[in-house]
């Protein structure tokens, strides 16, 4: 019983450090929580009277606290940054740093971000994924710079916005 709480204790410990790795992450590459919580707002608005930035800012911390999450924004975000840095072979090397229509395996690891809160998800990221709305956008737009690579950072990016529009519906249905 003892050792269990001990287990608990720590790994708790871990979700928390590693929460603050991944939220400096993401801002080192160019986004704040905020922005996602805005993505957030505009996919629930519609659905919930009185829904707040603040609620949705909210939601995305507690996305970010899941470790399926932050391992998947662990993984995406340092392949993005070794592409960058030339450290990846070919034919992959190209393939991100052109982010190539038919790799897919950014959509693909991001469906681990999506998959926390079940089948809500999808219909949210599919959303993002095609409308590219806010903060997409200007990660899409910054990743079309010379040396520049975010083939992973707008599927993330797009996921923990959708995951939180999840866990805000299930709280309110
Ligand atoms: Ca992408």
């Amino acid at each position: 019983m003892n050792q269990n709480r001990n287990v608990n204790d720590e790994n708790r410990l871990n979700d928390t450090r590693n929460r603050d790795i991944v939220v400096k992450m993401l801002n080192e590459r160019g986004v704040e929580l905020v922005e996602i919580a805005e993505l957030t707002l505009d996919l629930q608005a519609k659905y919930i009277d009185g829904l707040t930035l603040e609620m949705c800012l909210d939601h995305v911390e507690r996305v970010v606290m899941k470790r399926e999450v932050q391992n998947a924004i662990l993984t995406g975000l340092e392949l993005d940054i070794l592409a960058e840095k030339g450290h990846i072979s070919e034919p992959l090397k190209s393939m991100l740093m052109n982010d190539y229509g038919l790799y897919g395996i950014d959509e693909v690891l991001a469906l681990a971000i999506v998959n926390v809160y079940g089948s809500i998800g999808f219909t949210n990221f599919g959303y993002v994924d095609k409308l590219k709305p806010g903060v997409i956008k200007k990660i899409d737009d910054l990743g079309k710079e010379e040396g520049r690579c975010n083939t992973f950072l707008d599927d993330i990016v797009g996921a923990i916005a959708a995951a939180a529009a999840s866990s805000i519906a299930h709280r309110f249905a």
